[in-house]
């Protein structure tokens, strides 16, 4: 009886005392962190996110204090991988394909229309694809946690007509994010992309400075983007990620046990979010029918053939170069364009 009323008592008090930021040793937070993304706080990133800054505190007796600061809070992606870079901001969580406006060839991941299905992402890119990106960020004094975290495949919306082949995406207005990347598939598709930062999209939308965008289902429901979007059409042109980036002086300032206590969370937060997004992925086709959207199929084939008729595939592989254009077909197990 003693030991679990003792356990009780510990549990309460160091409850109480994390709640008013005092560490289970009467202490305050030795490291106050901050960690930054672009999704609303609704979205599994975020609920994931909040889960596991807790048990870090929690295990660490308050001496770690990761605050998390979603919805674009802190500044546009643009802004915050400056402050990421500078130090400002501890933590960020952020596509490849815009980290690749820093690292050039953390994109690869991103190439239009490489992955059939979720197996085959999750074998690249916690295998041999993943950990050459994550050397390739290292280099840039970022450091890359070992799971990156799901965004999803990718879907087109649009407030005018629904895209039912690659015909249609000619001269549309849609919003990408800022990338070459994405900036260069659109194009190929003879679309007029605009590059704006997800902080901006609801409200570009809604004016119509464009008419479409793309993005996964968990954000298209999340960010609410069915209030300003009616046509959903299922593409699948790629596949996006989250990786947990962190700035290297700010990393390696803590102790050994943080870091592995940070890292185990951090990384067992990536798998359920994994989880999350999936279900989300594939149930909310309904949620959003019952909000006005109209969905339709399409067909890869005349995505993949326009891409690479218009050299898409060509100019990316001696962009990335030989090696690294082989690291991604192996994972793919197929020759891209
Ligand atoms: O900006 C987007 O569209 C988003 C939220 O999917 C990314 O972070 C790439």
């Amino acid at each position: 009886m003693g030991v679990s009323r003792r356990t009780v008592l510990v549990g309460s008090v160091s409850a109480a005392m994390l709640g008013s930021g005092v560490g289970a040793r009467g202490q305050t937070a030795q490291f106050t962190y901050k960690y930054a993304n672009n999704l609303p706080a609704t979205h599994p990133m975020n609920i994931r996110a909040q889960e596991a800054v807790a048990k870090i505190k929690l295990e660490s007796g308050g001496r770690l204090d990761i605050q998390v600061f979603p919805n674009n809070q802190l500044g546009s992606d643009t802004d915050v991988l400056s402050q990421l870079r500078s130090g400002g901001v501890e933590f960020f969580t952020l596509s490849p394909l815009i980290l690749s406006t820093l690292v050039p060839n953390a994109s690869v991941s991103g190439i239009g229309f490489a992955f059939p299905n979720y197996d085959l992402v999750w074998k690249a890119i916690d295998g041999e694809l993943g950990a050459y990106v994550r050397g390739q960020i290292a280099k840039a004094n970022i450091i890359a946690l070992d799971k990156i975290w799901d965004n999803g495949f990718r879907q087109i919306t649009t407030s005018t007509k629904p895209i039912q082949t690659a015909a249609d995406l000619k001269g549309l207005k849609i919003r990408v994010p800022v990338s070459p990347l994405w900036t260069s598939m659109f194009k190929a598709f003879e679309a007029a992309p605009a590059s704006i930062n997800f902080a901006e999209v609801y409200t570009a939308l809604q004016t119509k400075i464009v008419d479409g965008q793309e993005n996964p289902l968990a954000i298209i429901s999340t960010a609410k983007l069915f209030e300003v979007q009616k046509y959903l059409s299922v593409t699948n042109h790629m596949w996006d990620g989250f990786w947990f980036l962190a700035n290297r002086r700010a990393w390696e300032r803590l102790p050994d046990d943080l870091r592995a206590l940070a890292t185990k969370h951090i990384n067992e937060a990536a798998m359920n979010e994994r989880a999350d997004v999936a279900k989300l992925n594939a149930s909310l086709r309904d949620e959003l029918t019952s909000k006005g959207m109209v969905f339709n199929e399409t067909k890869p084939d005349s995505f993949r053939e326009t891409l690479t008729k218009a050299g898409f595939y060509d100019e990316w592989k001696k962009k990335y170069g030989e090696e690294t254009w082989a690291i991604l077909e192996k994972a793919v197990g197929a020759k891209l364009g």
